[in-house]
């Protein structure tokens, strides 16, 4: 589209059933604030719009799970989310939620306008009713056998352990989650948006409009939104229920509608629409909203997830056309998945890096996760974040680079010029190398705004990096603390334009690591300036006097990073634990790579003992050949300590550390048993296997 008169860019609206994790950040969050944060750089007029989705079924289970209302689920997780992204520096104009007033009746009135066109279609199906609990049973209340895979624990969607998606009546001996009882079919009547009406709009707006190159001058969408979207297409769109049998939601606001609510789905985009207009009202302009609404010449970008594709593309949508009087999204920018550790993120599992937690544990390092997450974006294709990783980029670019450069320009002012901006010799003038150097930055300024308007935010990031690299170079050619000795006038020339770097770069950096921009800003004591001042040599003057220096960044030690892993492998094995009270493990077959995380060691006792007043446990201690560790084992009715001193055994070395009866075990000893139950060490042959040798 043509240059857009303002921009409404909206992030989806995060489910109040639990807390923020780096899956939702790197996928959505970051994203949109880098967006946002650039766009007001430039002067735009642009209003970035969230809140909490609190409607919806998992809430509910949720609430009866701890027995608790919805209400109080949601207004829990509202205020965790809400907080935790503004200390994550998340740039929200306003974060609403779905359960306000002004939500029930923007979503009520963009219902009945529907239902008074005649745009719905009504239908009466079975459902199944929990006869016990009195209430129709979402597919999620309904658990059975998988029919694909026979496992059991299968939801009335999905079966998690196949991943094949379900209808309830397909699940074998079905279950009542809420009461245990079998459910019986019962008809119920409710509300369907007919999509099929809308195929040939879509196709014409998602494939040609924004499809490949289509000189109509709208953006083509990212390959992956286009590529779902083209196959709901092709597929053939159906008719979609847009209410539910349900206590939890906005009421159906027609007669008749007693017990029924409006569909998660339906309800929550039109959320982005309700808190617009809340953000008007708090500011006195009623009316406000409308042109970010209803004016053609807005850009309404939605930053979502992938699994929220088919409802801004194809559901919503259809929705806006047919209400009409609003615009339709010009673009899209669904991201993949975020993995952790070379896992799947899982809740339930808890394997997670929770933000609330994130910010407790590594205060004031809000813009390394924002960086680490920025660069790790999965874009194109799902990712993993490894805290590995995440110490790596902070030492290796945030310290060694970002950090590096700007602390060198600022100590080397203060040590050779008192802390005042040297000018620049007039006399010798800027060498051509000084001008290749400063020539560089536009160019780099017009790379991160390519990236940024195509949201390509990780090529944006890195080229945002070249103006810290770039800086960092010029200082190692042109060594100032050398020439010093001989030529002070160029020494001015070389930090009044390391220096303009670094103004550069206060600027550059903010959109995505807004709080080291800030605290550069205070240290170059730089007044306000606008993203297009990047690159200019009088950002600061001569004379000007600069602030104290200080480190941006710090080195992140070994021991953080362990811990943080030692936190996911608890949550591992209490999650292990969990599942083997539930049910015996199922025959699943090891992943090689699975195999491979296992650090099995040669390792010989050294000393045992009976742990007191227990009958089973013996405490041992190996060596490992790598240190000397302390392992409680369960052998003690078939070892004598005597039995085990000296002899060599397998450890495996990588378990996450248990504590058992007050004594820390940090490995465990891989025994054979028979099958009348006889344990036997399972060690190499005669001593021909130095200790610390890895087994696999
Ligand atoms: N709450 C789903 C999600 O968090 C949903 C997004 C709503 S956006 C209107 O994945
Ligand atoms: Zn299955």
């Amino acid at each position: 589209m043509k240059q857009p008169k303002r921009y409404l860019v909206t992030s989806a609206l995060p489910y109040a059933n639990g807390p923020v994790h780096i899956g939702h950040l790197a996928g959505v969050y970051v994203p949109s604030d880098i967006y946002v944060r650039y766009l007001r750089g430039r002067g735009a007029d642009v209003l970035s719009i969230c809140g909490s989705d609190e409607h919806g079924v998992p809430i509910t289970i949720k609430a009866k799970k701890e027995g608790i209302t919805p209400q109080e689920v949601v207004d829990r997780y509202h205020r965790i989310i809400k907080e935790s992204f503004e200390r994550f520096g998340i740039s929200f104009d306003i974060y609403s939620r779905t359960s306000s007033a002004t939500h029930a009746e923007t979503a009520s009135a963009f219902f009945r306008k529907l239902y008074e066109q005649g745009d719905f279609i009504e239908q009466t199906t079975e459902q199944y009713y929990d006869p016990e609990a009195g209430q129709f049973l979402a597919d999620r209340y309904i658990t059975g056998t998988c029919p694909k895979c026979q496992s059991e624990g299968a939801y009335g969607d999905q079966c998690e352990k196949c991943g094949s998606t379900l209808s309830p009546t397909e699940l074998i001996e079905p279950k009542s989650a809420i009461t245990g009882a079998t459910p019986v079919l019962r008809e119920t009547r409710h509300w369907f948006l007919p999509l099929d009406r809308y195929e040939a709009f879509l196709r014409q707006w998602i494939l040609t409009e924004h499809g490949a190159e289509n000189g109509q001058g709208r953006e083509v969408w990212k390959p992956n939104v286009y590529g779902q979207c083209k196959s709901w297409l092709d597929g053939g769109l159906l008719p979609r229920a847009v209410s539910r049998d349900l206590d939890w939601g906005i009421p159906v606001p027609v007669e008749g509608a007693e017990g029924k609510v409006l569909y998660v789905w339906f309800d929550a985009p039109i959320g982005y629409i309700s808190a617009t207009k809340e953000l008007f009202a708090r500011r006195g302009d009623a009316e406000g909203w409308r042109p970010y609404w209803q004016d053609e010449e807005t850009k309404l970008v939605h930053f979502i997830g992938k699994d929220n594709i088919v409802f801004h593309c194809i559901v919503f949508p259809s929705m806006l056309r047919a209400h009409g009087g609003f615009i339709l999204p010009e673009n899209v920018p669904a991201n993949e998945f975020l993995n952790l550790e070379n896992d799947k993120i899982s809740t339930s599992r808890n394997w997670a890096v929770w933000l609330h937690e994130y910010l407790d544990e590594f205060p004031g390092k809000e813009d390394v996760l924002r960086y680490v997450l920025c660069a790790n974006a999965p874009e194109t294709k799902d990712n993993d974040f490894t805290w590995r990783d995440f110490q790596a980029r902070n030492n290796n670019e945030l310290v060694a680079i970002f950090g590096n450069f700007v602390n060198r320009a600022m100590v080397l002012t203060h040590k050779y010029f008192g802390g005042r901006v040297p000018a620049a010799d007039p006399a010798a003038g800027l060498t051509e190398y000084d001008r290749g150097t400063v020539g560089e930055m536009p160019r780099i300024k017009a790379a991160v705004e390519q990236h940024i308007e195509n949201y390509r935010f990780r090529e944006a990031l890195r080229e945002m990096m070249n103006l810290a690299r770039l800086g960092n170079k010029y200082l190692a050619d042109t060594e100032p603390w050398k020439v010093i000795k001989t030529d002070p006038a160029r020494v001015a020339t070389i930090l009044n334009v390391a220096l303009q770097i670094t103004a550069s770069l206060a600027i550059a950096c903010e959109p995505f690591l807004p709080f080291t921009a800030k605290r550069l800003a205070g240290m170059l004591r730089l007044p306000e300036r606008r993203w297009d001042d990047i690159g200019s040599l009088s950002l600061l003057a001569a004379g000007h006097e600069l602030g104290e220096a200080e480190l941006l960044f710090e080195k992140i030690e070994d021991s953080a990073v362990e811990a943080q892993l030692a936190k996911l492998e608890a949550a591992k094995a209490a999650n292990a634990a969990a599942c083997a009270t539930v049910a015996p493990a199922k025959e699943e077959p090891v992943q090689f790579e699975e195999f491979t995380r296992m650090d099995i060691r040669v390792s010989r006792v050294v000393a045992a003992e009976p742990v007191p007043k227990t009958k089973k446990l013996l405490k041992l201690t190996v060596d490992t050949g790598l240190d000397t560790r302390t392992i409680v084992s369960g052998i003690a009715e078939h070892f004598t300590p005597e039995q085990l001193v000296g002899r060599q055994v397998l450890v495996l070395a990588n378990l996450a550390p248990r504590v058992l009866r007050g004594i820390e075990s940090q490995g465990m000893i891989l025994l054979a048993e028979s099958p009348t139950g006889a344990l036997s060490i399972v060690a190499p042959e005669a001593d021909e296997v130095p200790a610390g040798s890895v087994v696999g």
